[in-house]
């Protein structure tokens, strides 16, 4: 079993969660976002459900915060329409407060806080002006960014723009299965270029705070071609190239992949090639999101991008994902090999959902810490080859709401009954923060 003496010294330990899926968007004050929106029309989230309670973390933060004590780190998300409910102007200073205490009650427990800016709530009044589509995204983005940074930049340790940039565009606006459900390609381009434009922006605004230690969350999977045929290649490729090459070729080398530009430059805003310089600025680290692999092949109906995934015979979790530890290997070379170098890297999601049962308050998942330790055994051989990792954040802290697929997949490290909102450490958590935790 690996322990946090099988990786470097000063290696982080910690678990992630996210604003929405979590706090309760019905306290404080908080504006609507986009996802209460699309919660409301059925067929759109499994049981009709949505944030509005979550695991009331609004109130009960103090409690869930002490769960992680012993470990480094707290990767966690502030929350557009809970600082600014209209999206822009006037400030809900109950929402500050909460981010101020939040905070605080991290840092009293001996944990570094990373902050997420954007983990999806984009505020319903935003949603109206065309949300991403519009390209004024970026200076609302930038004017959220410096709101929240004078209330807590002093106290944060690291600040990430956006989680999964891929999933506000591309999940969102093509394939229309997360918030606002659009499956329209020149909505979907126009998001994949001003996701980078507001994390352009944001960067800007902190550089010039001298915020310190920033990056962006970029999720990958493993593409792998269902065979050598040409045109299974083909798709393989084209699947790369918009989930796991879009993003991070902008940031690193300034460029959009060809295979990706094929269907997507027509419908991309006039004049973006001229952004792509300041998208390619630098940042001071990448957050990986990593979960499973697709296998693809030729999709002759319908259009462009032509691909279709395939289920693998690897075991799954309960979002029906196959457990593919090796990918995380790879991915992580290939990011050292052909983009960033020896630019830090923090493993900043990696996590499964299981039906998970609690019996007499024991929650028993041998399965989650056998994923964990094999991702992490993947994670230090990495290390061992030279690439740059940080830390490792499992996703999650507690089962929450999964957006779409709304409170049934449980991907926590500590169970929650929705109708009590009874916290119940399953037998992972112990494992974890044993093994991981500083007195281990
Ligand atoms: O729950 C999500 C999270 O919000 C973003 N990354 C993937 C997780 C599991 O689907």
């Amino acid at each position: 079993m690996l322990t946090s003496d099988d990786f470097p010294p000063n290696f982080i330990f910690g678990a992630a969660t996210s604003s929405y899926q979590i706090e309760g968007q019905s306290f404080g004050g908080a504006g609507d976002t986009h996802w209460d929106q699309f919660a409301l029309k059925t067929g759109n989230v499994v049981n009709n459900e949505n944030g509005a309670i979550a695991c009331d973390h609004y109130h009960r933060f103090e409690d869930d915060l002490d769960l992680l004590k012993g470990l480094d780190a707290y990767r966690f998300s502030t929350n557009w329409a809970r600082v600014l409910p209209e999206g822009r102007a006037a400030v809900n200073q109950e929402g500050l407060d909460f981010y101020d205490k939040l905070v605080d009650a991290i840092l009293e427990r001996g944990l570094k806080p990373y902050l997420t800016l954007y983990h999806w709530e984009l505020p319903a009044a935003l949603a109206d002006k065309g949300g991403w589509t519009n390209p004024e995204i970026a200076n609302w983005f930038g004017d959220y960014t410096d709101v929240v940074l004078d209330r807590i930049g002093d106290r944060v340790e690291s600040v990430a723009t956006l989680n999964e940039p891929w999933c506000v565009a591309w999940l969102s606006h093509f394939l229309g299965q997360h918030a606002p459900g659009l499956r329209d390609i020149r909505a979907a381009a126009r998001t994949m270029h001003h996701v980078l434009l507001a994390h352009a922006e944001a960067m800007d605004r902190m550089r010039s705070r001298g915020q310190k230690n920033l990056g962006i969350v970029l999720n990958f999977e493993h593409a792998q071609s269902l065979d050598a045929a040409p045109e299974n290649l083909a798709a393989s490729a084209t699947f790369d190239a918009i989930f796991n090459r879009w993003f991070i070729e902008a940031l690193s080398r300034g460029e959009y992949p060809k295979e990706a530009l094929n269907g997507l430059a027509p419908h991309l805003p006039d004049g973006w090639e001229k952004d792509m310089e300041r998208i390619q600025q630098p940042i001071d680290w990448l957050g990986v999101n990593y979960y499973t692999r697709q296998i693809l092949s030729h999709d002759s109906d319908g259009g462009w991008p032509n691909y279709k995934s395939t289920p693998g015979d690897l075991s799954k979790t309960s979002m029906g994902w196959e457990v593919y530890p090796k990918g995380l290997g790879k991915l992580l070379y290939r990011l050292k090999n052909d983009y960033i170098g020896d630019l830090p890297i923090y493993v900043t999601e990696n996590g499964m959902a299981r039906n998970d049962v609690c019996e007499s308050s024991v929650v028993s998942d041998p399965e989650r810490w056998n994923f964990i330790q094999q991702h992490l055994i993947e994670v230090r051989s990495a290390i061992g080859k030279g690439v740059n990792i940080q830390g490792y954040f499992y996703w999650s802290l507690l089962d929450n709401f999964e957006w779409a697929f709304g409170y049934e997949k449980r991907f926590g490290l500590i169970h929650v009954d929705f109708a009590t909102q009874k916290r119940t450490p399953k037998q992972s958590y112990y494992d974890f923060v044993t093994a991981f935790g500083k007195k281990h």
